[in-house]
């Protein structure tokens, strides 16, 4: 790919200081979920987080889409979303979380899209499984990874492309990794990938494609910037890395009471308060165990029902309100025994961090 000096010609670099303009650009343009939106099991459409790297492909006529398959494969094809929603149909509910959720709390953090906390949603997506689709195209056995290309393309760092990202064939050939045209019984809203995205679950948000009009056979791992120079775990420039995955155990909590407008400082009357959350992990792992921290005093909370393999879980927990100042915190753990770190891990990129979340709360 060749590499221009262009739109980006100073390298980003990291900040603990004021949000720059750019951070705010991007903020403006992509939302997190509103906390107290937790309440739903299932997030409404509208309000599901939002990350579009590049812009929102307009698309007039979603009979006029084609996706096309191609590459190490024995019959290329092009389907319509007629042609899709024709197989089988499946429908999942899946939380999805941006792999840089909370990038804006690592430090120093990387100058990028500044999430805070819970760049994270669940819906139930509708569409055929993948593998129906690769079935009929037959993958050539020196297949070693599948691409998926969105219509949105643009630069970084200087490097023109678009939108893709690959999955290797165990997993593409899976059951549930899903090639969607609806959210929550609707069609895809624009912004989410209309009409057709894919959705890996149990895996941060990047590998979930939106706008979905390619996929390729490949003999040699994919090479694209989103897979081999985005989405990677550093702590050093100079390392190689480790690719960004599965989703890591996390929780977040509804904050309780009446915000202050300009703070994040919450006020709630003294007495018994119901506290709220959820809490997901990736793989399909299931979450065990959730605790609440009142002043670092640790609690178990209370779990909700299963909604699947790959949706986040409720919690509850009761809590007895004194007067002053305290601070609120939930931590998950999930069977395969990982928790929450109670400091953001660094990572270069700001990926991956699942502190514990924490509250400051006035009680009157
Ligand atoms: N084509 C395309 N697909 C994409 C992206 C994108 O910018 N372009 N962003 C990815 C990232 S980083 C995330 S976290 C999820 C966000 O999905 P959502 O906006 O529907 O919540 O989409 C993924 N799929
Ligand atoms: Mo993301």
């Amino acid at each position: 790919m060749p590499h221009h000096a262009f739109f980006d010609p100073a390298p980003r670099a990291h900040s603990d200081g004021l949000f720059l303009r750019d951070e705010v650009r991007l903020a403006n343009r992509n939302h997190g979920a509103l906390l107290e939106t937790l309440r739903y099991d299932v997030t409404p459409a509208g309000l599901h987080y939002l990350l579009n790297h590049f812009d929102v492909p307009y698309v007039a006529d979603a009979s006029a889409w084609r996706l096309d398959i191609g590459g190490k494969v024995r019959t290329p094809s092009s389907l319509s979303i007629e042609d899709i929603r024709r197989l089988p149909q499946r429908t999942l509910r899946v939380t999805l979380e941006c792999a840089g959720s909370g990038r804006a709390n690592v430090s120093p953090r990387w100058l990028s899209m500044p999430w805070m906390h819970g760049a994270v949603g669940t819906a139930e997506w509708t569409g055929t499984p993948l593998r129906h689709v690769l079935e009929r195209a037959g993958l050539d056995i020196d297949t070693v990874e599948v691409a998926f290309f969105g219509a949105d393309r643009g630069f970084d760092k200087g490097v023109e492309h678009a939108y893709g990202r690959s999955l290797e064939p165990d997993l593409a050939l899976g059951d549930d990794v899903l090639l969607v045209h609806a959210m929550n019984g609707q069609p895809l809203l624009p912004q989410h990938g209309f009409p057709l995205r894919l959705i890996v679950p149990g895996w941060y948000g990047m590998a979930s494609v939106k706008w979905l009009h390619r996929i390729e056979a490949l003999a040699e791992p994919f090479d694209g910037y989103q897979q081999v120079h985005s989405y990677v775990y550093k702590k050093t420039a100079q390392e190689r890395g480790t690719p960004v995955g599965h989703m890591r155990v996390k929780s977040l909590m509804v904050p309780p009471g009446i915000p202050d407008w300009w703070t994040e400082q919450r006020m709630v009357e003294a007495g018994p308060i119901t506290l709220y959350g959820r809490a997901w992990s990736g793989a399909g792992v299931p979450i065990t165990e959730v605790e609440v921290g009142v002043d670092g005093q640790w609690s178990q909370a209370q779990l909700g029902p299963v909604a699947g393999r790959y949706a986040w879980r409720g919690w509850q927990f009761v809590w007895n309100a004194t007067k002053g100042e305290h601070e609120l915190a939930c931590r998950a753990t999930g069977a395969d025994g990982a928790t929450q770190p109670l400091e953001a891990p660094f990572d270069r990129g700001g990926f991956g961090n699942n502190m514990v979340h924490r509250l400051q709360v006035t009680v009157r």
